[in-house]
C-alpha cells in the first residue's frame, strides 16, 4: 500500500507531464538512506581508484553503478507503490527498470553543461513525444546550496534542446537548484534540461538514479545484473520490472555497464 491515494498519484503524474519533474517529500526513511550511504562509500572509493581517470561526467564527478545486492536491491525502493504508480502513469503499466546507479560530485567538481539525458525519439519530426524514459533520483545526504544541488529548468522536457537553451539564455526559463533532503524522491522526465553544479563541501553528494523506461525502449548503455540468488527471492512484480536485465550466476560475473555518453 502506498502513502498516496490514486488521485494524488495522478497529481504527481500531471506535475511531471507539465513541469518535467515532481518531488515526493520525505518518502524514504532517513535510516534506510543512511544505510545506503554507508554501503556506497567504499564503492565510490573503489570506483575512483579503478575508473577515476575517465572523468567523463566532468572533473570530480563520478557515475557509479550499484550492485543489485543488499542494501541496494531493495523492493521497498525499486518497487515502492507510490513511485511505481507515478512511473506507470507516465511510461505505462508494462514499464521496465533498467538502471540502478549514482551520480556523485566531490569537492573540485564544476558546473556541467546544461543537458538532457536522452535525445528525442524522432529528431526529424521536430516535436517531442510523451515521456519514454524516467529517472527516479534520491540523494544520500541532505542537499544544500554548498554541496552541489542538481539544477533543472522547469517545463523544458517538451521543447527542443535548442529552444530550451534559448529560453534559459533569455531568462524565460530558469535553472532551479533542488535542495532535496535525504529521503526526498524526485521523478523526472530525462528530457528536462538540467546540470550538475560544483560541490564545495568536503563530503560527497551522492544521488541515486533508478532508470525506468517504456517497454520497447532499448538503452544499451545501462543494465542491472541480477544475481540468480537475488532473483529467486523477488516478487512477480519485481521480476516483471527487471525482465530485460541479465540474470547472472555470480554478481561479479563481469560485463559491468559502461555508460559514457550521457548528455544530449
Ligand atoms: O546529480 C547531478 O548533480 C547531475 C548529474 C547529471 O546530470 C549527469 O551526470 O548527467
Amino acid at each position: 500500500m502506498g502513502r498516496y491515494s490514486q488521485s494524488e498519484v495522478g497529481g504527481f503524474v500531471r506535475r511531471v507531464l507539465e513541469d518535467g519533474f515532481c518531488v515526493l517529500p520525505g518518502h524514504f526513511a532517513r535510516e534506510k538512506v543512511g544505510a545506503w550511504r554507508a554501503a556506497f562509500a567504499p564503492l565510490l572509493e573503489r570506483h575512483i581508484e579503478r575508473e577515476g581517470h575517465r572523468l567523463n561526467r566532468g572533473p570530480g564527478r563520478y557515475y557509479v553503478t550499484l550492485p543489485f545486492a543488499a542494501p541496494f536491491a531493495d523492493p521497498e525502493v525499486f518497487e515502492d507503490d507510490d513511485v511505481l504508480g507515478v512511473v506507470r502513469g507516465l511510461v505505462g503499466e508494462d514499464a521496465s527498470l533498467v538502471q540502478l546507479a549514482t551520480d556523485t560530485p566531490l569537492l573540485g567538481s564544476e558546473y556541467q553543461d546544461v543537458h538532457r539525458d536522452a535525445p528525442p525519439l524522432f529528431p526529424e519530426w521536430g516535436r517531442e513525444t510523451p515521456p519514454f524514459q524516467l529517472a527516479v533520483n534520491f540523494p544520500l545526504v541532505d542537499v544544500t546550496e554548498e554541496n552541489g544541488p542538481f539544477e533543472v529548468a522547469r517545463a523544458t522536457h517538451m521543447l527542443s534542446r535548442e529552444e530550451g537553451l534559448r529560453r534559459i539564455e533569455s531568462g524565460e526559463a530558469r535553472l532551479e537548484p533542488l535542495l532535496m533532503s535525504a529521503g526526498d524522491v524526485m521523478i523526472r522526465d530525462v528530457r528536462g534540461l538540467h546540470r550538475g553544479t560544483p560541490n564545495r563541501a568536503r563530503e560527497p553528494r551522492p544521488m541515486v538514479v533508478l532508470g525506468y523506461s517504456r517497454r520497447w525502449l532499448f538503452r544499451p548503455e545501462v543494465s542491472i545484473r541480477v544475481p540468480r540468488e537475488t532473483y529467486d527471492t523477488l516478487s512477480e512484480r519485481a521480476r516483471f520490472l527487471l525482465r530485460f536485465n541479465p540474470v547472472v550466476e555470480r554478481p561479479d560475473d563481469g560485463g559491468e555497464e559502461v555508460y559514457q555518453s550521457f548528455a544530449y
